[in-house]
């Protein structure tokens, strides 16, 4: 098929259908709720709420074409094999593991660490269980990705300076072509969102892309 070209700061981002996925990163209780892990470091969780619907949106976006999803939960084994202590810091109760309102904080399986439900994963989508903030590092995401010839990668998801930034970095050190979708991210401080889509516009795009949804939407339809 086709590319498609979807309007895009620095420059328009080539969407190349067949070989794009869209990668949502951690929309999960954990960070949007209350009483989860964003909670217990101190956030006002109710600012990642404005990107559910968008990230809803992009959902039904790409379901309807049938092109690839990638769902992200940042979640550790319940025995935190997989959290290195200098991960694992805080007060004693607010900690990765701990038990809090939604069970065990950031444990793979506990009710915080499901996804919100309007942009709950669907049968035959991708689910990946990260231990860390990016979404390739210990994970099976790149193999599953090459099997797949997936090229090019639309991010969305929380938080914009942590995950979704990580997780770019890291796509575009592994040669993605990558787009973030400006109103399906959300970060607890508004001006570390704006700082990190500025940076990845920064020197000609760096790290990748940014667009609005309602481009994207134009362009696909
Ligand atoms: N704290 C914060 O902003 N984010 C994280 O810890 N994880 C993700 O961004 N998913």
């Amino acid at each position: 098929m086709d590319e498609i070209e979807v309007p895009a700061q620095p420059d328009a981002f080539p969407f190349v259908p067949g070989k794009t996925a869209l990668v949502v990163i951690d929309m999960q209780r954990d960070f949007i709720e209350p009483g989860g892990f964003g909670a217990a470091l101190g956030n006002d969780v109710s600012r990642l709420q404005p990107a559910i619907e968008p990230v809803a949106k992009l959902l039904a976006l790409f379901r309807a074409k049938g092109w690839p999803i990638v769902h992200t939960r940042e979640s550790h084994l319940s025995d935190l094999s997989d959290c290195p202590p200098a991960k694992r810091k805080g007060k004693p109760g607010l900690r990765i593991g701990d038990i809090g309102k939604m069970g065990r904080i950031l444990v793979r399986g506990q009710p915080g660490n499901a996804i919100v439900e309007r942009c709950a994963p669907m049968k035959g989508e991708i689910e990946i269980d990260k231990p860390g903030k990016g979404a390739f590092y210990a994970t099976a995401l790149g193999t599953i990705l090459d099997r797949k010839g997936i090229t090019h990668l639309v991010f969305a998801g929380v938080t914009t300076e942590v995950c979704v930034q990580t997780s770019m970095r890291e796509a575009n050190d592994r040669g993605y072509v990558c787009l973030v979708v400006e109103e399906a991210t959300e970060s607890y401080f508004p001006e570390y969102k704006s700082a990190a889509l500025s940076m990845i516009r920064a020197q000609g795009g760096i790290v990748g892309r940014t667009a609005n949804l309602a481009d994207l939407e134009k362009a696909l339809a």
